[in-house]
């Protein structure tokens, strides 16, 4: 299986995440996929190559194209209002005020293009998040070339990214983009698994009222764990969309039993609903080490969850998403990867 990776990445750095009343080195950093690429290579998973340039033409179309000009050029114009730090929002539209109205000063664009304020920009996010993209529609590529699957080793993360909100480390939704790639290259439908340990928002929002792409998600029960506001199993999609949403939400202590039924039903569901091409939002946070996540999935499950989405046998993409026990990413990462490869 080939990994695309962008040395982008490191552009992405801020020094301060919002947590607890505190700024703390964001959980989100640099060294986690350095922990990925040597566990690669140390399994012998070598074939690493960097992606071509990024295609903005399929990501206008399925993202909102003024958020895409918003992250662009948020930091210029945060500096250029006399800012001294990064651009955090302090404030976003909520119950009772206008949730559509984008204001023109740069604090107030802030909070209307956002959804979590832990979540920073810098002058080097948007090449970041665009390498980002770059290594997940490279991913596509090759798959949708006739290779059975391809690894997007992505940071910055991108499934809480919606069409227009960043939040949650993300800023494009890498996954959203190669599943609807997948649909533009002819797959009459596609799905999305994501087992990262969050919900994956952005994704399920975009794609809530269609029945083409297929979101499934197992994740924190959002009563306990971030995104909070999303993520409730009788979420099942709107319209056309009706039925085409799963939610797996899970309680503190879920272990690998439960975790890894909730995976078998959503494998099901995916059989039953004739997808055919596969995306994996690939976090490894589920992790019992995670030091902002409550499941106890062990190192040797994920390859287990490996083996179980090979069962599928569909042309997939894995999309690296969250995973913050650094040491153990790149572990937990290459399993998923080497379970699903010797299935
Ligand atoms: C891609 C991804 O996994 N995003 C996760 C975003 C989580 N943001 C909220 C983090 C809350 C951290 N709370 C820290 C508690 C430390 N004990
Ligand atoms: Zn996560």
């Amino acid at each position: 299986m080939r990994t695309f990776f962008s040395e982008d990445h490191r552009l992405h750095f801020p020094q301060a995440e919002l947590t607890g009343g505190q700024f703390v080195t964001p959980y989100e950093r640099p060294s986690r996929v350095e922990y990925v690429l040597n566990r690669l290579k140390e399994q012998g998973l070598a074939d690493i190559v960097a992606p071509d340039a990024p295609d903005m033409a399929p990501v206008k179309k399925l993202l909102d194209p003024g958020f895409l000009r918003f992250l662009e050029t948020a930091w210029d114009e945060w500096k250029a209002a006399g800012m001294k730090g990064e651009v955090i929002a302090a404030g976003m539209p909520a119950r009772g005020m206008h949730p559509d109205r984008c204001p023109e000063y740069i604090d107030g664009k802030v909070g209307y293009y956002c959804h979590a304020s832990e979540t920073a920009i810098t002058g080097g996010t948007w090449r970041a998040a665009l390498s980002s993209l770059a290594s997940a529609q490279s991913a596509q590529a090759q798959v949708a070339a006739g290779a059975q699957a391809a690894f997007a080793l992505c940071r910055p993360p991108g499934h809480h990214a919606t069409a227009d909100q960043y939040g949650g480390y993300c800023f494009i939704n890498n996954a959203a983009v190669v599943a609807q790639m997948f649909r533009d290259d002819g797959a009459g439908k596609v799905a999305v698994l994501d087992i990262d340990f969050h919900h994956g928002n952005g994704t399920q929002n975009i794609f809530y009222d269609r029945a083409d792409v297929l979101f499934a998600s197992l994740h924190g029960d959002p009563r306990h764990a971030y995104p909070y506001y999303l993520g409730y199993a009788d979420e099942r999609g709107t319209g056309a969309g009706e039925g085409a949403n799963l939610n797996y939400p899970m309680l503190p202590g879920t272990p690998y039993g439960p975790w890894a039924e909730a995976l078998d039903d959503a494998i099901a569901k995916i059989r039953a609903a004739g997808v055919e091409a596969l995306v994996v939002s690939l976090g490894v946070d589920a992790f019992k080490d995670d030091p902002i996540s409550f499941f106890k999935l062990e190192s040797a499950d994920f390859a287990d969850a490996g083996r179980r989405i090979a069962g599928l046998g569909l042309p997939t993409v894995f999309c690296m998403e969250g995973g913050y026990a650094i040491e153990a990413v790149g572990i937990n990462t290459v399993n998923v990867l080497e379970g699903f490869l010797g299935a």
